[in-house]
């Protein structure tokens, strides 16, 4: 599914992947939400949300948190509580970081990737990384706020080459 959801509130995002094979260091793939306000929506995040930083407020929360990809279903899980957010936040974007503590790591090379978003039952989109099979990271969703004070969704799949830290400077970036 791709398009323009309008409207949305509580989002969750799951990533899954398989677990690197016997012997060879262990995959780990992260979620991050980066937190922009209206006076800078494509500037610096004002905050990340990952597996070392919380979000001030409670409104974004990363439920589940792998290192390995290990155990069945969802191995990662990342709350949006869009429409708890402050007034001066007007953009989030989504994305995924693969560790690079064994060398550069790409999604072609980590099984079974894939990520799921959804408001409550309904599935917003689903993804599985095969168009940034050269990258280390990519961001899969933005959601922004209009006048109306309603978040909007749109796929936002773009591919990086770069390691996590350097992917949360530059997540945000306008289109080129
Ligand atoms: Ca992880």
């Amino acid at each position: 599914m791709s398009g323009l959801n309008k409207g949305v509130g509580k989002v969750e995002v799951t990533l899954k992947w398989d677990p690197s094979p016997v012997g060879a260091p262990p995959h780990d793939l992260d979620l991050v939400a980066g937190v922009y306000t209206a006076d800078d929506p494509y500037g610096s995040a004002a905050y990340l949300v990952h597996f070392d930083s919380r979000s001030p407020d409670g409104t974004i929360t990363l439920n589940r948190e792998s290192r390995t990809g290990q155990g069945f279903g969802y191995d990662e899980a990342l709350t949006l509580e869009l429409d708890r957010l402050a007034p001066r936040y007007a953009r989030v974007v989504v994305g995924v970081a693969i560790q690079q503590g064994g060398g550069r790591l790409t999604f072609g090379a980590v099984a079974n990737t894939g990520v799921r978003i959804r408001e409550g039952y309904t599935e917003l989109a689903s993804h599985d990384f095969a168009d940034a099979a050269d990258c280390t990271a990519a961001t899969i969703a933005e959601f922004t706020r209009d006048g109306s004070n309603a978040w909007s969704y749109r796929p936002l799949r773009r591919g990086f080459d770069a390691d996590p830290q350097t992917f949360t400077t530059v997540m945000g970036a306008p289109p080129a």
